[in-house]
């Protein structure tokens, strides 16, 4: 069973800006930038020994991370745990009474990575992002 910390997600105004202080002043590896459109979010990932740091950039107002720049400012958005199988984990989950912002995980990145995430009132005031990456994927 592979449980991990996969990533940690910071919401960011401005991604170019954000990236430049990351890998240009930081000097941290820009692994690649990507639009996620499931989750309308643009992301810098970078690599940070084992684990990524991902910066998310709403694409449009109604998208989680503008609405929670909106409402905290920026910050550390979510933590996110890799674990072998999304689907049983979040069916696991449910069973235990806990709240899942989806009712079946989801398929992102060109179906790269199945998420899922459980809400910050049954995480003690943080996002979790649950997932699976596919074979292959990093
Ligand atoms: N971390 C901690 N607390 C958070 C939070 C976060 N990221 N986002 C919202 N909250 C808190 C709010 O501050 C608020 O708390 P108070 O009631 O104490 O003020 C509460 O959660 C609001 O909850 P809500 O009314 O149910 O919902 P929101 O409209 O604020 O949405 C959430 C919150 C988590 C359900 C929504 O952001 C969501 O569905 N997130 C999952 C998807 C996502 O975040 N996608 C972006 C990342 C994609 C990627 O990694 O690729």
């Amino acid at each position: 069973m592979t449980v991990r910390l996969d990533h940690i997600g910071i919401a960011v105004k401005d991604l170019d800006a954000a990236i430049r202080f990351y890998r240009d002043v930081l000097g941290l590896e820009l692994e690649r930038v990507e639009e996620v459109p499931e989750e309308r979010v643009r992301v810098a990932i970078f690599k940070v020994g084992g684990v990524h740091i991902e910066l998310l950039q709403g694409t449009d107002p109604e998208s989680a991370v503008s609405k929670f720049i909106e409402r905290r400012s920026e910050g550390v958005h979510h933590i996110a745990i890799h674990v072998d199988d999304v689907d049983a984990k979040t069916e696991e989950l449910k069973a235990r009474g806990v709240t899942l912002t989806y009712d079946k995980p989801r398929d992102v990145s060109g179906g790269t990575r199945r998420i899922n995430f459980v809400h910050p009132k049954s995480a003690f005031g943080v996002l979790l992002e649950i997932l699976t990456r596919r074979e292959g994927s990093e």
